[in-house]
C-alpha cells in the first residue's frame, strides 16, 4: 500500500541520513546526474537501500539519493528516476517524489532532458516548464484515492508554480543563463515521436516533448507541494531538424550543458531553501 511504502521509505532515509526532515527535493534528469558531485558534505543513499524505491536501469540514471545541508537547510537530491516505458507502474514511478514530500519537501524541483519544438528553441537551452499536456493517457492518481495523501480531484491550474518560475529566472539572471518558458507534453516513449505526432503536439500548444516529469508533478501537487520544472533541450523534436534523433545526440548535449545546469541549480538552491 502506497501510504505505508512512503512512510517506510521516509524512515529509512531519516535513518541513513540522520535527518528527519528535508525541505527541498531536486530530481535530476538523464545526463544531469553528476550534480551531487559538487555538493559538499552530501550523504549518499543508494535507492537499493531504501525499501520500495525503484532502481533505475537506464544508462545515465544512477539511482541514489543525496542528502546535504545548504545554508543550514536540508536538501534531498534524487539522482535517477524510472519511467513508465520501462514497465514500471506509475505508483512506483512517483514513490520517490511522494516520499520526498512526506519527508518535509514542500518544494519539488523536477529536471529532465527533452526534445524541443518551440520556434526559437535550440539544443542546449534550459527551459522552465510553464504547464503540461498529459498525452500518455494515464496518471499516478488512477485507482482508489488515499485521502491522507491528497484530494480525489486535485486542482491542476498552477502545477508549475509561477512564484518558483520567477525565482528560477532570477537565479538564471544572476549567473547569466536566460530561461524561456514552455509547455511540456508527456509522451509514453520509449520511441521518439513521429513527425506527425510532433506536429500534433505543436498544434496542441506544446513546446517540449518528453517521457517523464508529468506523473511526478501530478503526484507532488496531489500532496500539496509546489513544483518547479526545468527542461534541458537536448535535441529538436522529430521532423523539426533534418537529422534523425539519437540517444548519442542527447548525451552529448547534456554533457555540453552540464556546467550551465550546475551553476543554475547552485544559484537557485539558496533561493528555494530561503522560502
Ligand atoms: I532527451 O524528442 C529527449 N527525451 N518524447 N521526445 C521525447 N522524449 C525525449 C526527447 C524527444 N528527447
Amino acid at each position: 500500500m502506497t501510504y505505508q511504502a512512503i512512510h517506510q521509505a521516509k524512515a529509512a532515509i531519516a535513518g541513513a541520513t540522520g535527518r528527519d526532515e528535508h525541505r527541498v527535493a531536486i530530481v535530476l534528469g538523464s545526463g544531469l546526474s553528476s550534480y551531487p558531485g559538487g555538493l559538499s558534505g552530501a550523504v549518499e543513499v543508494p535507492y537499493s537501500e531504501i525499501p520500495g524505491f525503484p532502481v533505475p536501469k537506464v544508462e545515465g540514471h544512477s539511482g541514489s539519493l543525496f542528502s546535504a545541508e545548504v545554508d543550514g537547510v536540508a536538501v534531498m537530491v534524487l539522482a535517477g528516476r524510472v519511467h513508465a516505458y520501462e514497465g514500471w507502474d506509475l505508483t512506483d514511478v512517483v514513490l520517490t517524489v511522494r516520499t520526498a514530500v512526506a519527508s518535509g519537501c514542500s518544494t519539488i524541483a523536477l529536471t529532465n532532458a527533452a526534445g524541443g519544438l518551440g520556434a526559437d528553441m535550440a539544443p542546449g537551452d534550459l527551459v522552465l516548464i510553464s504547464d503540461h499536456l498529459n498525452l500518455a493517457a494515464r496518471t499516478p492518481l488512477m485507482g482508489p484515492n488515499d485521502d491522507r495523501l491528497g484530494p480525489r480531484f486535485p486542482d491542476m491550474s498552477d502545477v508549475y508554480s509561477k512564484t518558483l518560475r520567477d525565482l528560477a529566472r532570477q537565479a538564471g539572471e544572476e549567473v547569466g543563463i536566460a530561461l524561456t518558458e514552455g509547455v511540456y507534453a508527456w509522451f509514453l516513449g520509449p520511441s521518439y515521436e513521429s513527425p506527425a505526432e510532433v506536429r500534433m503536439a505543436k498544434v496542441m500548444g506544446a513546446d517540449l516533448v518528453g517521457m517523464s516529469t508529468v506523473p511526478e508533478a501530478i503526484a507532488a501537487r496531489h500532496m500539496g507541494a509546489e513544483v518547479l520544472g526545468i527542461s534541458l533541450v537536448t535535441n529538436m523534436a522529430a521532423g523539426i531538424s533534418p537529422t534523425p534523433l539519437s540517444h548519442e545526440e542527447v548525451t552529448t548535449s547534456a554533457d555540453e550543458a552540464r556546467d550551465r545546469f550546475t551553476s543554475l541549480i547552485d544559484a537557485l538552491l539558496p533561493r528555494l531553501l530561503a522560502r
